[in-house]
């Protein structure tokens, strides 16, 4: 099983993670775990911040000096900048609706209402990138790919259907500066944050994360804590401001009857295949062979510049919610991040089932199990 931790909060000196349980043998592309935590920093809408943070990884411990994992726990900080520029230290008494200021100081006892923030922040899912991009470069030596969209912010829909030509239009969102592979909808999606802007609100949004190629078999009914799809909702309902999850056609499910819903058996050439994948690739708890289809929903940020109705709670009077700097929408980051996070339980589950110390123990494995459940796939 796979562990995270982190220390480090959103204006202290570092933010740090340390990933356990990656097997030995595995190379680091370096170069790809940067482009992914750069793109997390670069979507539209996001705030002032991220202009000046460099959001540079380094590693100090679990990895060779040519960047090939040991089995050790693999260690790795991210400075922030804003420490170096004198951070904010505000203090507080009037909570944001939506934030962690009055639940998390109730918890502990603070007097500042910002500190709860610190870390419940968003910055530190700069962590679970990282993290995250090792897990995605793990499944890759098992031929697991993963992909992100952003499907809406505010009121503006993109329909992406999650059809064979992913691979193509995936590499068109990654270029987009909000996540979505048509031209024409970034425009419409720019605009709708620009009005966001003026107007001093912030916007929600949903995205679709899509991973292809994960054997059947992993998760497990036995336990409820072991099943996939619930682990899979554990991991994306953290992520702060995701707000609901949804497997395959989960809440269309629930409109359908159960002879038009359920994904068809066939056989073709020989093959046992299935006409569609509205289970989102998850039955009984356990992956079936088909895409990992998962789709997410995020509030709008609670950092509003006009302000929502809040109270002062030292001078016990209704004032509105003040202004801190913020992002105006962050639905693409939250897409990487929910992609980070569902490669880890992805890669958790897997190596629960293929495990070993070294990488070739798992392909071993991997490919022993693959060959003696043939028959479920073809004659
Ligand atoms: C955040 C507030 C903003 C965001 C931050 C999350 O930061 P700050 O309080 O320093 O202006 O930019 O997100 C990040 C810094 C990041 O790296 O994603 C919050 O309160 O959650």
């Amino acid at each position: 099983m796979l562990k995270f931790h982190t220390a480090g909060e959103s204006h202290g000196m570092y933010l740090v993670g340390i990933l356990e349980g990656i097997p030995a043998g595995l190379k680091l592309n370096l170069d790809y775990i940067n482009s992914m935590v750069l793109l997390r920093k670069r979507g539209y809408g996001r705030g002032k911040r991220m202009n000046f943070e460099e959001d540079k990884p380094e590693f100090f411990g679990g990895l060779t000096r040519d960047n090939i994992t040991t089995g050790a726990p693999i260690g790795f900080r991210v400075r922030n900048i804003d420490w170096e520029k004198g951070g904010r230290g505000k203090f507080s008494s009037i909570p944001r609706p939506g934030h962690s200021d009055f639940s998390g100081s109730i918890k502990y006892d603070f007097e500042n209402l910002y500190l709860p923030a610190e870390r419940a922040s968003g910055r530190l899912t700069v962590l679970d990138v990282i993290a995250g991009s090792i897990c995605i470069l793990f499944l890759k030596e098992f031929e697991v790919e993963t992909y992100f969209f952003v499907t809406s912010v505010g009121g503006v829909s993109i329909p992406i259907e999650h059809s064979d030509g992913v691979d193509a239009i995936f590499k068109k969102a990654i270029s987009s500066s909000v996540l979505v592979p048509f031209p024409e909808f970034e425009e419409k999606i720019m605009g709708e944050i620009n009005h966001a802007i003026k107007e001093k609100d912030s916007l929600g949004g949903s995205g679709l994360v899509i991973l292809k190629g994960v054997p059947a078999g992993l998760g497990d009914y036995n336990r409820w804590d072991k099943r996939i799809d619930g682990l899979i909702a554990q991991a994306i309902m953290s992520i702060p401001s995701v707000k609901a999850v949804e497997i395959g056609e989960g809440i269309e499910s629930s409109r359908f009857k159960g002879s038009e819903f359920h994904d068809p058996f066939f056989i073709r050439g020989g093959k046992i295949l299935r006409g569609s994948n509205n289970a989102g690739g998850i039955e009984g708890g356990i992956t079936n062979g088909e895409d990992i289809i998962v789709k997410f929903y995020a509030k709008p940020i609670p950092t509003v510049r006009r302000g929502v109705p809040s109270v002062n709670f030292k001078e016990f009077k209704e004032v509105k919610s003040s202004y801190v700097r913020s992002d105006t929408v962050v639905i693409p980051a939250v897409s990487l991040i929910v992609a980070s996070r569902v490669s880890f339980v992805i890669a958790s589950t897997f190596l629960d089932k293929f495990g070993g110390d070294h990488i070739k123990d798992i392909k071993d494995s991997f490919n022993s199990y693959i060959n003696s459940r043939r028959r479920f796939w073809q004659r």
